[in-house]
């Protein structure tokens, strides 16, 4: 059974390019989960296909109107059944590496990518399930957004990432960040590579790389070596 990820936006272009590259193309083609961006003026319901309005109260911007966006997420719903329905929004919970794993079960998402000044709140309390920022700072439009949780659920499906280690090894999976890496060649223009890890000893290699994983979080970002309770 495949992942199923549909897109409700009013920019269905802006997913072209990124969803051809290699890794999530790759994903596509081995059947591994599926894409469709569905954009939301198809659901507009004038013959204007308006699909914002000016505010009830007054005020700057536009607000995103309720008929096309329940249109849209009724019409995926219908056709992927009950999927979590994913409201892009600086509002929202923030993106962790732990919320990208739990969606990564699947059976996949509807992410709707909100503009202007945001959307009816009457769809927000009846139509969404889980509201995600990906951090502190304004963007044009939910779709970059999209792109970023998708790309950080995607690479977890079973078989999209070639080795299960490599994920389980990365920065925020195991509460730190990632230690340095080295390859090829040993003197790049001067600079050398720590002796250690041209040993062949393997358990001291461990060692090393857990010291600088610890060192380096420790400089960059004592935040994450915080205990949950405190
Ligand atoms: Cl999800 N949307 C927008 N428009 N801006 C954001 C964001 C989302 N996350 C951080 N900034």
């Amino acid at each position: 059974m495949s992942f199923s990820v549909e897109v409700l936006t009013l920019f269905p272009e802006f997913f072209d390019s990124p969803l051809q590259q290699s890794l999530l193309r790759r994903a596509i083609e081995a059947g591994l989960f599926d894409f469709k961006a569905t954009n939301i003026r198809d659901f507009s319901t004038d013959k204007h296909r308006t699909v914002d309005d000016v505010p009830y109260g007054g005020g700057a911007g536009m607000v995103m109107k309720p008929e096309p966006l329940v249109g849209a997420l009724e019409d995926a719903r219908a056709r992927l059944g009950e999927i979590p329905r994913v409201l892009l929004t600086p509002q929202g919970t923030p993106l962790s590496q732990e919320l990208a794993w739990s969606l990564s079960e699947g059976p996949g998402m509807i992410l709707l990518c909100g503009h202007y000044e945001g959307i009816d709140e009457r769809v927000r309390e009846g139509w969404i399930d889980l509201e995600v920022s990906i951090g502190d700072y304004v963007l044009t439009g939910g779709e970059p957004a999209a792109l970023v949780l998708l790309d950080s659920v995607v690479r977890l499906i079973p078989g999209v990432v070639g080795n299960r280690e490599s994920l389980m090894d990365e920065s925020f999976s195991c509460g730190g960040l990632e230690y340095p890496h080295y390859t090829r060649p040993r003197d790049f223009r001067g600079l050398g590579v720590p002796e250690v890890l041209l040993s062949g000893h393997h358990q001291k290699i461990e060692e090393f790389r857990r010291e600088q994983s610890l060192k380096r979080t420790l400089e960059r970002r004592p935040d994450l070596l915080k205990r949950d309770d405190e």
